[in-house]
């Protein structure tokens, strides 16, 4: 029989650090209310999350690998919503941001989650932020829970 590990969704006693995106805040806060009621759903207490709001989505990697690299926070869960509109600013700012996360995220022991939404235009943000597309803050809190513990279990194999 193969060792299947799975992460479960139980976030009790977990400390997890948010980092969230200003600009386009019609959309990231929601995005940060879909993910606190993920994190209160799941066990995770009130006082054990650290919110911490940055001006654009192209300045979440700094705080998130500072928050990463304390040690005491078992995730930390990163929103944003960059939309396209005229310009091609977005390519620039999304890209960074991705590369940055994930950059934070490979060096990081605990997990750095991408909730970092990259849209078209609004409607489509709203659409995914608590909309018919669902809250995709709710689904990085989800991830970030699922994500400390299978990393407890993987730490454990022999
Ligand atoms: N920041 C976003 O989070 N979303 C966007 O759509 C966006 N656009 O399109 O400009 C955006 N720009 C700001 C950027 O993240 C920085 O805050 C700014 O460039 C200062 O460094």
């Amino acid at each position: 029989m193969p060792q299947v590990l799975k992460g479960h969704q139980q976030g009790d006693g977990l400390r997890i650090g948010i980092v969230v995106a200003r600009f386009n805040e019609h959309i990231t806060s929601r995005l940060l209310q879909g993910a606190l009621e993920g994190l209160l759903a799941h066990g995770v207490l009130d006082e054990d999350i650290v919110v911490v709001w940055v001006p654009g989505s192209f300045e979440i990697p700094a705080v998130a690998e500072q928050l990463a690299q304390r040690g005491d926070f078992d995730a930390v869960i990163c929103l944003g919503a960059v939309v396209k509109h005229e310009t091609d600013h977005y390519y620039y700012v999304a890209a960074e941001a991705a590369r940055g996360i994930a950059s934070v995220a490979r060096e990081s022991e605990a997990p750095v989650i991408f909730g970092v939404l990259t849209t078209e235009n609004d409607q489509q943000a709203l659409e995914r932020a608590g909309g018919k597309e669902g809250n995709k803050g709710l689904d990085a809190a989800l991830a970030a829970i699922e994500m400390v513990n299978v990393l407890r279990q993987v730490e454990e194999i022999r």
